[in-house]
């Protein structure tokens, strides 16, 4: 506790007028929060939202939000009877020299969005009086009871950012000043990694590291173990790292495995710097090889991280590559490679299996052939809003909900009552048939993929035991089906707010009169499509546009980023 006297002449006045009319907070608290809060004074013109993933920004401008982000989850536990809360410093693939913050609910998934304008709120009052009474209101909105039941509970993860020690300090000031909680630092963690722990807390299992990982090597080995006839030679897999924190946990992982064989590159300790040529963002929007990648590489089985290993694309070289163009497997390839195992597993059990509701999530992103694929394999396709804990919601409305984004931010995540199902089942068919089989590994599946949230760890798991499942190189899994051709451009305008999109994304409402000029543009294109949206975490409007032919992709691009600018003007 902290004491008054020890409050600057000024606060401890304000403290004093502020406290009279204070019933949930009590003093002690108000003067914990005034006091830490000088040390983290609000940087000048700086506007911070919440956003699709956390706030992301320059690092030099964030103490104060990671400070605040700090209190907002000690609250948050406190709301949620003290569970254990996540709280994350990494801005994922964006340059080093930026950092940010997101906080994992006790569930392992995504903050839940109805505290995000409160993250806002705090993360921009201008002086530590505002900060207080912004959390004295939500304080009491929310009937929090600080300090009489215990405090709040947050485990504090980093990425490898140099800036990540510093904000980790800060977040922890933050989250001690709720009276009674507790900082625990875990340490540097990929985001999954932070996720799946928080969530294994919550439900009582063992929750470390090493659990983690042991997690992951034991579902591996037992769906190793249920390959009918292993008809590959298990090859090498040349894996990026990003320089980041994916490549060093895999360094760990693959000292534990014996049915993977993986080289390592960018893992960042060879001079490389974080998403720098590198990464699953670099590869995916780019589609050219990453540093570290070469012709001696041609044809080889290639994956990519991003900076905090939540997202994973594949790629190859192909013999006939010009310069350093790359074959790519995005999320929407490891989508329809998934859905085709699990369906197949379905299968094996018969009408018992089939009865199950297997899904698909994806948003508009997602290659119109791949949507076609799955749909053709008869699974039903939703459409999220882009950002994962879009997509996340709508999986879980099936028994089997596979969700992916393009940029391979994805998983699958299994609805209890039918994971009972299936462990009952295990009990019933006789073991060594091919129902107890699928059975089997229809519940490993569950155990390596990260069901809080995409983890391209575990994700990189599945595939390649997919693959030696079914006996395939990359180049036999990328002929599931081929990708229309696909532009993306991004288009600098005064204000993004003015673009309003259905809740799918995929159509315009405002302003006024874009979509039937867009929907003009795209009949010119054999399968064409397009479609516009502001970016969720930069100042800028997307525009996706697919057609038969990459030219006519280009140019359907461009002629739609020309209507943009019409529209609202360019910055
Ligand atoms: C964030 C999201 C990602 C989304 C991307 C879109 C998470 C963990 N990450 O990186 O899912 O695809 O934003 O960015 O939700 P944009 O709005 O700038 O296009
Ligand atoms: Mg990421």
């Amino acid at each position: 506790m902290l004491p008054l006297c020890s409050l600057p002449k000024k606060a401890s006045s304000f403290l004093h007028s502020l406290s009279l009319s204070l019933s949930a907070m009590e003093e002690t608290q108000i003067a914990s929060i005034l006091k830490s809060s000088e040390l983290y004074p609000i940087p000048q013109s700086v506007k911070l939202s919440y956003g699709t993933a956390g706030f992301r920004a320059d690092a030099s401008l964030l103490e104060s939000t990671v400070y605040r982000v700090g209190i907002l989850s000690s609250l948050r536990s406190l709301k949620l009877k003290s569970s254990t809360v996540g709280l994350m410093i990494t801005a994922s693939h964006n340059k080093v020299s930026d950092n940010g913050v997101k906080v994992s609910d006790p569930s392992g998934g995504m903050l839940s969005q109805e505290w995000e304008p409160f993250a806002d709120q705090i993360a921009n009052a201008s002086s530590p009086r505002e900060l207080v009474s912004l959390i004295k209101d939500f304080v009491e909105k929310e009937e929090i009871v600080i300090g009489e039941k215990g405090g709040g509970e947050v485990w504090l993860g980093r990425d490898t950012r140099p800036s990540g020690e510093r904000l980790l300090r800060a977040a922890e000031i933050g989250v001690r000043s709720v009276l009674g909680s507790v900082a625990v630092d875990v340490g540097v963690l990929t985001t999954p990694q932070l996720h799946w722990m928080v969530r294994a807390k919550n439900k009582g299992l063992n929750a470390t590291e090493s659990d983690y990982f042991e997690n992951l090597v034991t579902s591996f080995k037992c769906l190793i173990d249920l390959i009918p006839i292993n008809k590959l030679e298990i090859s090498t897999l040349v894996l990026d790292g990003a320089n980041g924190v994916g490549g060093q946990k895999m360094e760990v992982l693959r000292g534990y495995l014996s049915n993977l064989d993986v080289e390592i590159r960018n893992t960042g300790r060879d001079g490389g710097v974080l998403n720098e040529g590198v990464g699953a963002d670099f590869v995916q929007k780019e589609k050219v090889v990453p540093l570290g990648f070469g012709s001696e590489d041609v044809g080889m089985r290639c994956a990519s991280f991003d900076g905090d290993a939540d997202r994973l694309v594949y790629f190859y070289i192909p013999s006939e590559s010009c310069g350093d163009k790359v074959e790519l497997l995005d999320g929407d390839k490891i989508l329809s490679l998934f859905a085709l195992f699990i369906k197949e597993q379905l299968n094996i059990i018969g009408d018992e299996g089939k009865q199950c509701r297997l899904g698909v999530v994806q948003t508009a992103y997602a290659n119109g052939a791949s949507t076609d694929y799955v749909k053709e394999m008869g699974l039903e396709v939703v459409f999220a809003k882009t950002g994962v804990k879009h997509l996340h919601e709508r999986a879980e409305e099936f028994d089997v909900g596979i969700y992916f984004e393009a940029n391979g931010h994805g998983t699958i995540l299994f609805s209890e009552s039918f994971l009972s199902w299936l462990v009952g089942k295990q009990k019933d068919y006789s073991e060594g048939s091919d129902k107890h089989n699928a059975v089997s590994r229809l519940v490993a599946v569950s155990n390596l993929i990260n069901q809080a949230v995409g983890d391209a760890l575990s994700g990189l798991l599945l595939v390649e035991v997919i693959l030696q499942h079914m006996g395939w190189s990359v180049q036999k899994w990328n002929e599931l089906y081929k990708d229309l051709p696909s532009r993306q451009v991004k288009v600098e305008v005064p204000d993004r707010t003015a673009v309003v999109t259905t809740s799918e994304e995929t159509e315009a409402l405002k302003p006024l009169g874009i979509q039937d000029a867009i929907n003009a543009e795209i009949k010119k294109y054999q399968h064409g499509r397009a479609f516009i949206r502001p970016s969720g975490t930069e100042d800028v409007v997307r525009v996706y546009a697919e057609a038969s032919t990459q030219e006519d992709a280009d140019s359907l691009a461009n002629s739609v980023a020309q209507l943009v600018k019409s529209f609202l003007g360019s910055s």
